[in-house]
């Protein structure tokens, strides 16, 4: 059989319940101590304003680079149980939280699976995502949206600050 080989996934970072900023910084280490995985980049932290649910305090957003030979169900299920451990609790739609660890890409995978669709279908609109994005990966190219630098560039005006 062929070796497993390693993958390029890019996950989205975001919290904004109980010190959001060190849970994210706390998430980088335990990404990269993932079975058969390794964190190659990470960007910023960023402070941005909420998007979808607006009653709730600013988020910390980040986004990391992540090469992995987890499949992309096996590397969803890492990260849900990532969020677990950092008492992610979900109430409702967009609602506050502690930590969220999202699978925005997964190599060049286009994915319709029950569980998981990847490219992350609302990425090309959030500068929440698509800046920290930008930032570690400039020249990315998102299959069946574009390029980050356009797709970033399209989204001025929503509030966002590199920290
Ligand atoms: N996540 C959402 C919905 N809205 N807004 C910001 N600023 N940051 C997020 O991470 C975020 C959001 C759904 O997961
Ligand atoms: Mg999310
Ligand atoms: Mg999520």
């Amino acid at each position: 059989m062929n070796e497993p080989s390693f993958k390029r996934a890019y996950i989205g970072l975001g919290g904004n319940l109980d010190d959001p900023a060190t849970r994210i910084q706390r998430a980088f280490i335990a990404l990269n101590g993932l079975p058969n995985s390794q964190l190659v980049k990470q960007s910023s932290l960023y402070r941005t304003a909420p998007v979808g649910y607006l009653d709730q305090p600013d988020f910390i957003n980040a986004v990391v680079a992540l090469d992995t030979i987890l499949g992309p169900i096996e590397l969803l299920d890492a990260l849900l149980y990532l969020e677990l451990d950092e008492g992610r609790a979900r109430s409702f739609k967009n609602a506050p939280r502690t930590l969220d660890l999202d699978v925005l890409m997964y190599d060049d995978l286009q994915l319709n699976h029950e569980r998981l669709v990847v490219p992350h279908p609302r990425m090309g609109a959030r500068a929440f995502v698509l800046f920290p994005l930008q930032e570690i990966a400039p020249d990315l190219w998102i299959p069946g949206m574009g390029s980050v630098k356009q797709l970033a560039a399209e989204c001025v005006g929503q509030d966002i600050e590199r920290l």
